[in-house]
């Protein structure tokens, strides 16, 4: 699964955020994301480009760093 290091989430409120926002791109087949480690992964299909991941969370608010 690819995944993606997101900032900035304190709370189960910004993990259903990020969840929904990864959820809401095309083809995304399955999200998980650790509140802990700020990891963001998902699967897609075709794959996602990874801009297009970056941009889906940092509309909401979060920043991707990793
Ligand atoms: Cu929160």
């Amino acid at each position: 699964m690819p995944a993606v290091t997101v900032k900035g989430m304190t709370c189960n409120h910004c993990r259903m955020s990020v969840t929904k926002a990864l959820e809401s791109l095309p083809g995304v087949t399955g999200v998980n994301v650790d509140l802990l480690s700020g990891k963001a992964s998902y699967d897609a299909n075709p794959p996602l480009d990874p801009a297009v991941v970056k941009k889906a969370i940092e509309k909401i608010g979060f920043e991707v760093v990793g």
